[in-house]
């Protein structure tokens, strides 16, 4: 680490006059707080205000009226905390976000969660009444002695700790942001009594800089024998695939370097998917969950005897249910910047954890022959995407109601290439996995003269968390996770479009979230899925040879609903319809758009192997 604690709190005792802007109030706690996060170079803090969260919200309008920190009320602070997730993966910096006392706090969870789950970093604060009333039945207490806030966040979070004196406020703060940050990284969580954040700042001890969380961040090289038996088994590897995770992101350039030096074919998790143009020569489509049975194909082909799997932590959707014959076996080489990823791994022949940046490098730099495979000609991308489709002949049906894969086809083929798309829990993201593939021409590294001798200015720019185009919350799962993220997409990056498709029973539950999209005037697309039903439930219910249960949703004309909240929207019944809509306007206009979209609700997301999954758990019992 270059920069040392100590160091810094030198530094920072010499600054400290000058530390808070000039205000005629004397900073408080909540001032020191958003003072940190400034030098972070946060932006927004997510939260709905209250009573308890008072004071922060008081500096949070010093903070915005000096044209810092500003607060983003979402309409739920699940929605905030999906927000502040979005914003994190697009911005690389720190997401932020706040609930009051009770149920501000619990409200909070699911968005907690989701980040846990995910590994996106996230530092959430939530307030607590005043110190001397835990235990005398305050108005809505969570302390210890009452609803116990602090329990309940201590399974979705990394650090979780109480600040119960104003002593220890800076200290607990950089632990938390630092720990956010470290692998896996996480959501954080600092319960503030309202005595706390409204106290007088004490004289700054601490300082927190981006270079810190950089280190923090950033595994290195494994040691050198494990690096020599890397290359001793790729040596030995005739036929090799690779399978992209999302922890590839950040890296994604030199893994496809290292692809092509290796000839290697190129298969992707879910959460890999948005970072490898499926136009790429060597892609083969996702695996998994969802995905393609020409990536499958790629991994089951007896030549290949060496699967390289980078950044995937191999759950059940990316190993494609725990998939033997494809993934889980011998040939499996797992490389992974997050150590306890490697426990899913311990059939393969080699675990190795480090950056996957650095050994990638490496790779390229040590292989003693670097040619032996041959000329590495490009291979310039193709003009269809390399991966295998079920019902193929869908894409281009254009019959009433619109079939769902026609959409996703038309979704990737309109919208312009740096468009964001974000895919919410639902039949949204089997849909849009398996059939939408934007229009990527990313800087194709086949073809780029770059030297790897550049890699080094190259790793300035690591800490941005995700450079993916096309996003799912997996994991955790929850619906509406993509309503929410888009608005702190939209935030950490006005530039770009950003498409979020998900569905009615999402929207019907997150969608008021949309309002801030209008307010803030940011440029999203939301496509809802409109099958007047829970549709996921529905067709595994189906596919599973169940009841059809608790899955109806009343017919609801979204595009009314939009309007009433003075937001643009469309009812999309036909492919003329969509036709008629003008892509071009709404990507340039300055706020959301909402398309209802008449999905015809019989057809079948590719879920078939969710389906067995779920089938056969309930077996096990019989
Ligand atoms: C918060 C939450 N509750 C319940 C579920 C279980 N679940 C998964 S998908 C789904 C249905 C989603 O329906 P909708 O948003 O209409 O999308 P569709 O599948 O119809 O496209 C449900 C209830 C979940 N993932 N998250």
């Amino acid at each position: 680490m270059k920069t040392t604690l100590k160091t810094s709190a030198a530094h920072m005792k010499n600054d400290h006059v000058s530390r808070f802007p000039a205000q005629a109030k004397v900073p408080d706690n909540s001032d020191l707080i958003l003072y940190h996060l400034e030098k972070l170079g946060v932006e927004y803090l997510f939260g709905v205000p209250g009573g308890a969260i008072g004071p922060l919200y008081n500096a949070l309008a010093r903070s915005a009226s000096r044209g810092s920190i500003r607060p983003i009320v979402a309409r739920h602070e699940t929605g905030a905390s999906f927000m502040a997730d979005g914003y994190t993966r697009e911005s690389g910096k720190l997401g932020v976000c706040c609930g009051t006392t009770g149920p501000g706090a619990t409200n909070l969870i699911t968005g907690v969660a989701s980040a846990y789950e995910n590994e996106i970093p996230q530092l959430v604060i939530t307030a607590q009444t005043a110190l001397c009333t835990f235990g005398k039945g305050a108005f809505q207490e969570s302390s210890c002695s009452s609803v116990n806030i602090l329990g309940m966040f201590q399974q979705c979070t990394r650090y979780n700790s109480l600040v119960s004196h104003a002593a220890q406020l800076e200290q607990k703060l950089v632990a938390a942001i630092m720990t956010a940050f470290r692998r896996p990284r996480g959501p954080v969580h600092l319960s503030i009594p309202i005595d706390v954040l409204a106290a007088p700042a004490d004289v700054a001890s601490f300082s927190i800089n981006k270079d810190m969380l950089e280190d923090a961040s950033h595994p290195h090289l494994p040691c050198t024998s494990v690096l020599e038996e890397l290359i001793t088994q790729i040596r030995q590897a005739k036929k090799i695939v690779f399978v992209v995770g999302a922890g590839c992101s950040g890296a994604t350039h030199i893994v496809l370097r290292l692809a092509k030096l290796l000839r290697a074919q190129i298969v992707t998790s879910i959460d890999g998917k948005g970072l490898v143009s499926a136009y790429h020569a060597r892609f083969r489509g996702v695996f998994g969950f969802a995905g393609h049975s020409s990536a499958r194909d790629a991994l089951r082909d007896p030549n290949v005897d060496l699967v390289l799997a980078l950044g995937t932590n191999l759950c059940e959707l990316a190993s494609g249910g725990w998939d033997e014959q494809s993934l889980l076996n011998t040939r499996l080489i797992h490389i992974d910047s997050v150590e306890s990823h490697l426990v899913r791994s311990t059939m393969g022949k080699l675990q190795v954890f480090g950056a996957i940046d650095e050994i990638c490098h490496y790779l390229i730099n040590h292989l003693p022959d670097r040619n032996w495979r041959g000329n590495q000609n490009s291979l310039p991308n193709t003009k269809t995407p390399n991966c295998t489709l079920d019902e193929p002949q869908k894409c281009t049906n254009d019959s009433t109601p619109i079939k769902p894969q026609w959409l996703m086809a038309m979704l990737g083929e309109h919208f312009p290439l740096p468009t964001r798309f974000l895919a919410d829990i639902g039949n949204s993201f089997v849909w849009a996995t398996h059939y939408l593939h934007p229009k990527d021409r990313r800087g194709d590294p086949e073809e780029s003269n770059e030297s790897v001798v550049n890699f080094d200015r190259r790793r300035s720019g690591r800490s941005k968390m995700d450079t993916a185009i096309y996003r799912a919350g997996i994991e955790f799962a929850s619906m509406g996770w993509a309503i929410g993220s888009a608005v702190g997409t939209a935030l950490a990056n006005r530039q770009y479009p950003v498409v979020c498709i998900t569905g009615d029973g999402s929207f019907l539950m997150n969608g008021q979230e949309i309002t801030l999209a209008l307010s803030e005037g940011l440029t999203i697309i939301y496509v809802i899925l409109n099958d007047s039903s829970l549709g996921m439930v529905k067709h595994g219910q189906r596919l599973t040879n169940n009841p059809t249960i608790g899955c109806d949703l009343p017919k609801v004309d979204f595009a009314r609903f939009a309007r009433a909240m003075g937001v643009n929207a469309y009812t999309i019944r036909s492919a003329d319809d969509f036709r008629g809509l003008n892509i071009d306007e709404l990507c340039a206009y300055k706020g959301p758009t909402l398309l209802d979209v008449h999905v015809d609700p019989d057809e079948a997301p590719p879920m078939g192997l969710r389906a067995r999954i779920l089938e056969s758990a309930q077996q096990q019992n019989e």
